[in-house]
């Protein structure tokens, strides 16, 4: 079989399993068993650069990673990744940052990373890149005579067509996609979004699941992103850090039901609507009160970005005044907390929260929602409510599935939540865990690498 390289814009944590998620650990189980290669950012800015991957070797596993100066990682990273790509992908084309200086920063450390990466690959290896940040990255590596099988795995929604024409190098942008052999989305809704804008905007064409332009062809599938679901839901039984919180929780919570959010704190994630909708609750079903305790768990992300540093203020301020509209001396209604949360406890966490309530405006697929069912006690098991508009949706009808919009809708949903019988819940649960233990982290990738073995490739870049 031939060498995994892996390209994503962080590498690892390879060594410990808990703290590194259901992705890095499938990752690391395929680049183990191929003798594989993962590559990307160190994390590192640094003003004296130089275009050389840094290696480290961790068994039968290598870690290359190179440095970014702190103009690149504000035009690359900041800028044209997570100004202008990430609100554009999630349809925020209000807070969406159309600055030129980001896109030539983004070529330009693309081009970089080809550079660095180019002289370390072998003939035969297999290459997986993966995410926004480096959509341009296959081409540049075909520029330089790659001519490996190389595919690329989109984690976050890919836009409508009218939303992705707003973006000024867009043609250029999907023009460079041509270069990888597989492009793996997240739905088929992304997929079709893609064949779409191919078709009526490039004037490709589509034969099934491989689509013709530009004088390439490349598959195009969807690969839903799953989780460990055995694994994260024995933790959630069995781990004694997961027990503690669990334990901590339920007996803090004094009977009553405990609606938990976990996020990364992000404006795509809906948690303002989601605030409202829990006041909305508090409001129009009064009962309500005193019997419920919300907590939302949002880990603070990109927080030198402008647009994370406004909506972190907003949510101070409506944490705020639901508290002091509806607390008691003893009943605080919302508990608030911005920091992460270590996975073992968080599986606890789930367990003990009777509502699982993940509401993102839009959202590629949204692991928190699978975690939350995996870690759930199947005798006793909680009720998820979920938005549409989370990739998850296509893959678990059985959540209670929501508007996220629709504060009143929201708000009706966890009260219907709140009652759901044992059976229901049961029902449920069943129907959930059943598909995400077909559909799970292992699958994701196995399926992946094989449609990307089973491609025939010429190899050339994409000219133009
Ligand atoms: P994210 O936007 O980061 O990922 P998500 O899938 O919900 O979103 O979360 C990823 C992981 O982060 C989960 O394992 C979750 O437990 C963890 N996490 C989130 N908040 C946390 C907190 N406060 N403390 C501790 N852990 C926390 C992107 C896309 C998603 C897609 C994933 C994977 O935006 O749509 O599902 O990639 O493809």
């Amino acid at each position: 079989m031939s060498r995994l390289v892996v390209v994503s814009n962080r590498v690892g944590p390879v060594k410990d399993a808990a703290r590194a998620g259901g992705l890095a650990v499938a990752l690391v189980e395929a680049l183990k068993s191929r003798g594989g290669l993962w590559y990307g950012w160190s994390g590192k800015v640094d003003e004296h650069v130089q275009d050389q991957a840094k290696i480290e070797n961790v068994g039968s596993l290598s870690l290359a990673t190179v440095d970014l100066s702190a103009e690149e990682h504000e035009e690359y990273y900041n800028g044209f990744a997570n100004r202008c790509l990430w609100p554009l992908f999630h349809y925020r084309i209000d807070l969406t940052a159309f600055d030129r200086r980001y896109y030539e920063g983004y070529r330009r450390v693309n081009a970089k990373f080809a550079r660095v990466l180019h002289p370390l690959l072998k003939p035969d290896d297999t290459i997986w890149v993966h995410d926004y940040h480096f959509l341009a990255f296959g081409n540049e590596l075909r520029h330089m005579g790659a001519e490996q099988s190389i595919g690329f795995f989109l984690h976050i929604p890919f836009p409508a067509r009218e939303v992705l024409a707003a973006l000024p190098h867009h043609d250029a942008m999907v023009r460079g996609l041509f270069a990888y052999d597989v492009l793996g989305f997240q739905t088929e809704q992304d997929c079709e979004r893609f064949r779409d804008y191919v078709v009526r905007e490039a004037h490709g064409r589509a034969e099934g699941d491989r689509l013709h332009c530009f004088g390439r062809t490349v598959t195009v599938r969807a690969f839903p992103i799953g989780i460990d679901a055995e694994g994260f839901a024995r933790m959630a039984e069995t781990d004694k850090d997961a027990r503690k919180q669990y334990e901590k929780a339920t007996k803090s919570l004094n009977g009553r039901t405990q609606i938990v959010g976990v996020d990364r704190l992000d404006y795509t994630k809906g948690i303002a609507e989601r605030f409202h909708a829990y006041e909305r609750l508090l409001q129009d079903y009064p009962e309500t009160r005193r019997e419920v305790s919300y907590l939302q768990i949002a880990a603070t992300s990109r927080g030198d970005v402008q647009e994370y540093r406004e909506m972190r203020e907003e949510l101070d301020g409506l944490s705020g005044h639901i508290n002091g509209a509806y607390g008691e001396f003893d009943w605080t209604p919302l508990r608030y907390l911005n920091r992460p949360m270590a996975r073992r406890s968080l599986s606890g966490l789930y367990r003990a929260s009777k509502i699982g309530f993940v509401t993102p405006l839009r959202d590629g697929m949204n692991l928190v929602a699978k975690e939350y069912v995996a870690a759930q006690d199947p005798e006793d098991p909680g009720v998820l409510v979920l938005s549409r508009f989370a990739g998850a949706s296509y893959q678990m009808p059985e959540a209670i599935i929501v508007n996220p919009y629709d504060i009143k809708g929201v708000a009706d949903a966890l009260q219907i939540a709140r009652y759901m019988s044992l059976q229901e819940r049961r029902e449920r649960f069943e129907a959930l865990m059943a598909g995400l233990r077909r559909e799970d982290v292992a699958n994701w990738r196995d399926e992946f690498l094989s449609a990307l073995a089973a491609v025939a490739r010429p190899g050339n870049p994409v000219e133009g």
